[in-house]
């Protein structure tokens, strides 16, 4: 299998750092023949919290793990990884702004992407799940110019395993029967669930449940405000499903989509389906060689295509915080 695989996760103190690293260090996102070099990245008011994580990981005795590293400086530790998973961030506080919330996050952004410039790869995949993660995709590519843009991603596969949850119970079937759901725009409530391509057991979606009146209105707001209604029962946001979502993302990413089947990335756009060039954008993708491919020639219909504008713009609105 080669020498070990460099992976970093930043945030890696959190909450869902905490769920994330088993699965990783288990070989749930790489396969349970790759071994792992770990490198774990927080903030120095956190190094103490970091540091009980890694005795515990240590105490854990992997197999898999080679080597783990960690601190609280970004050329330290993200220096020649091949894959970044971005937890990092700051939280929204009761009473602060959205934008507030932008610009605290886009200046963590703005110097961890400086710090990927100068110790990145040509070959670092870059992972983002921290809020608001589009934008901070963004930023981040932004601020590492050396890296190829096809490098970065933002996670809406969470909105996108939510989605698929959904209409398997309307179904009455188990999430894996429902494939090609997607998400479009922003990892946000104003992100759009669109099940017009999916299909329930290889039968179109649409026709199974035979309810638009759901699909068009329960449905999209459940999934939408799905983040919100964990909180409120759990009293903390969602972790165990945002890490098992990120495993999927790069696991998809690197092992590839299996024949016929697209999931959901936010990547830097390339136009298509009439979004701004270089937008943090979620599409549907396939996958194959560690590339992504936006899936091309799907038919947009009226409503879809309201709600993939209105998602579009409020990215370009937080690009333009973000970036004024
Ligand atoms: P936590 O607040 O538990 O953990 C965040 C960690 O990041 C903390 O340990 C903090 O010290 C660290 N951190 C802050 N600034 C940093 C910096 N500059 N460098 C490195 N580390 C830094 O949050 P958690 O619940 O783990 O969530 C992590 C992020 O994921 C949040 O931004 C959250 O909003 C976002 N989410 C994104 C989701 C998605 O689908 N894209 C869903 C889940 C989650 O809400």
């Amino acid at each position: 299998e080669g020498g070990a695989v460099k992976v970093v996760v930043t945030g890696a103190a959190g909450q869902i750092g905490y769920s994330i690293l088993p699965m990783i260090c288990s070989g749930h996102m790489l396969g349970a023949n790759t071994h792992i070099d770990l490198g774990l990245l927080d903030i120095p008011q956190c190094e103490e919290a970091l540091r009980g994580v890694v005795m515990e990981l240590q105490d854990c005795s992997y197999p898999l793990i080679t080597q783990i590293r960690h601190g609280s400086d970004p050329r330290e530790i993200l220096r020649d990884a091949d894959i970044i998973i971005f937890l990092g961030g700051f939280p929204r506080k009761a009473g602060m702004e959205r934008k507030e919330l932008l610009q605290r996050n886009c200046n963590i952004f703005k110097e961890q992407g400086a710090a990927l410039n100068e110790v990145g790869k040509q070959t670092t995949l870059c992972l983002v799940v921290a809020n608001p993660a589009n934008t901070n995709c963004l930023i981040l590519s932004h601020f590492a110019p050396n890296i190829p843009r096809k490098n970065f991603s933002a996670m809406t596969r969470l909105d996108h395993n939510r989605s698929m949850h959904q209409i398997a119970a309307r179904a009455g079937v188990h999430s894996s029967a429902v494939k090609n759901v997607i998400i479009w725009g922003n990892h946000s409530s104003t992100q759009y669930p669109d099940v017009n391509h999916g299909t329930v057991n290889g039968h179109p979606i649409k026709q199974t449940l035979n309810d638009d009146a759901w699909l068009h209105g329960e449905f999209i707001t459940t999934v939408q405000r799905r983040g919100a209604a964990i909180i409120e029962a759990r009293k903390l946001s969602s972790a165990m499903s945002a890490a098992k979502a990120a495993v999927d993302h790069v696991r998809t990413w690197v092992q590839g989509t299996p024949e016929g089947e697209h999931v959901s990335m936010a990547v830097l756009s390339d136009g298509s389906y009439g979004i701004d060039e270089g937008l943090c954008y979620s599409y549907p993708v396939t996958c194959a060689n560690k590339e992504w491919h936006v899936v091309q020639g799907l038919h947009i219909d009226e409503f879809s295509r309201e709600k993939m504008e209105l998602t579009k713009r409020e990215l370009i609105e937080e690009r333009d915080e973000a970036l004024s």
